[in-house]
């Protein structure tokens, strides 16, 4: 049976790229080598949000070493997830000096700590030359000895409000590769999301999902924690071609532009007989983005009058999302053009964005071509 065989001849995500290998015969097993490391982050950060203590000791600084120590049950109810999870403090090394940090001190420490592990772990992959992450305003430009030719653009913990409520959160990264290896700068990441070679996420939720596309369509690996593996479980992704579903921040409803306002609208009133749209919203993109992949529907960040951006990233939010919900067979929109055309020229910079089955996108691609 297919089941058994799935138990007894595991497909871990390693052994899974390797079969795609012989696709691509330029490549030498780097690519390899660089998911291993982001799995690796990936793996790192899903054990800190599952509420695992680490600490740094002092003396090993510059080479961290790790330690984790798990919690016993009761002292989570007690302490919630929130104070035991912001445990990377330069000054708060002690476990439990953490149940009595104050509100201000204990924000958002682990964005930061997911962020050092997953750019020590691009840097010492030996693989990589560029990294854009959101929570360093500047690039890193990779020391020339460690020098490969990847370039990796990443959001180490999206959805951070939901942090602290334990609601899902997750990983978000491009892989672009160098033009010249010898001649690196700024304008190798600048490039429209058509040009990335891989790009997926990982969600931290009720189990630890990885979705990655090399560009041959969509895969999704689920860790098996007994294993430290991510396990193939969810093959060939495609999106539904039309959705029961959208998902929007309608809070910024007054703000938004006539075809927005006019899709939302025929979501919840369809004026052609079809039953209307449910609403999901979590308000952590990869968590809205991996419903809108599996059960089919729209995920939008629109524009509105006060964010005229919209307000999500284009180089490590849009671009990998919009590479993955096309290769599962949906579209991605920007309100203006296809999204993996779009041409940033500022790293952080923002754009509005409208993805998930592709007839629903459709729709608003229509609305906005009406506006015209
Ligand atoms: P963050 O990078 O500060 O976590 O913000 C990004 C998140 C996305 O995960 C999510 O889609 C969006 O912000 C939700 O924004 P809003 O709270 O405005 O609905
Ligand atoms: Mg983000």
């Amino acid at each position: 049976h297919a089941a058994d065989a799935r138990r007894t001849d595991l497909m871990t995500i390693t052994r899974h790229v390797l079969n795609e290998q012989p696709k691509h015969p330029e490549s030498k097993g780097d690519f390899t080598i660089l998911l291993s490391h982001i799995v690796l982050g990936c793996k790192f950060v899903c054990s800190a949000v599952n509420k695992v203590l680490l600490f740094l000791f002092p003396s090993t600084i510059g080479s961290p070493i790790a330690i984790s120590t798990s919690i016993p049950p009761s002292l989570f109810s007690q302490a919630g997830l929130a104070k035991l999870i912001g445990l990377a403090g330069e000054t708060n090394r002690r476990p439990f000096a953490l149940l009595s940090l104050n509100q201000g001190e204990e924000q958002k420490k682990l964005d930061v700590l997911s962020n050092e592990v997953f750019v020590k772990a691009l840097i010492s992959s030996g693989r990589t030359c560029v990294l854009v992450s959101e929570e360093d305003e500047e690039a890193t430009f990779v020391d020339p000895s460690l020098r490969g030719k990847y370039c990796v653009v990443f959001d180490p913990l999206d959805g951070s409000s939901n942090i602290d409520c334990g609601v899902s959160i997750g990983t978000i990264f491009g892989i672009y590769m160098v033009k010249d290896k010898d001649n690196v700068s700024l304008d190798d990441v600048l490039q429209p999301g058509k040009h990335m070679v891989a790009a997926g996420y990982c969600m931290y939720g009720s189990s630890c999902t990885l979705v990655l596309s090399t560009g041959n369509g969509v895969n999704g690996f689920t860790l098996d924690p007994s294993l430290g593996e991510f396990i193939l479980t969810h093959p060939d992704i495609k999106i539904p071609k039309r959705g029961k579903l959208y998902s929007v921040n309608e809070g910024n409803a007054k703000n938004w532009d006539t075809p927005t306002a006019k899709f939302v609208e025929k979501c919840k009133f369809p004026k052609d007989g079809s039953s209307p749209k449910s609403l999901r919203y979590i308000g952590s993109m990869v968590a809205d983005v991996h419903r809108t992949l599996l059960y089919g529907g729209i995920f939008l960040y629109p524009a509105d009058k006060k964010s005229p951006n919209g307000k999500l990233r284009v180089l490590y939010e849009v671009f990998p999302m919009s590479f993955l919900m096309e290769q599962a067979g949906g579209q991605a929109f920007t309100g203006e053009q296809r999204a993996l055309d779009l041409v940033p020229t500022k790293i952080h910079q923002r754009s509005p964005v409208f993805l998930g089955s592709y007839d629903d996108v459709d729709e608003i691609i229509a609305l906005y071509a009406a506006e015209e």
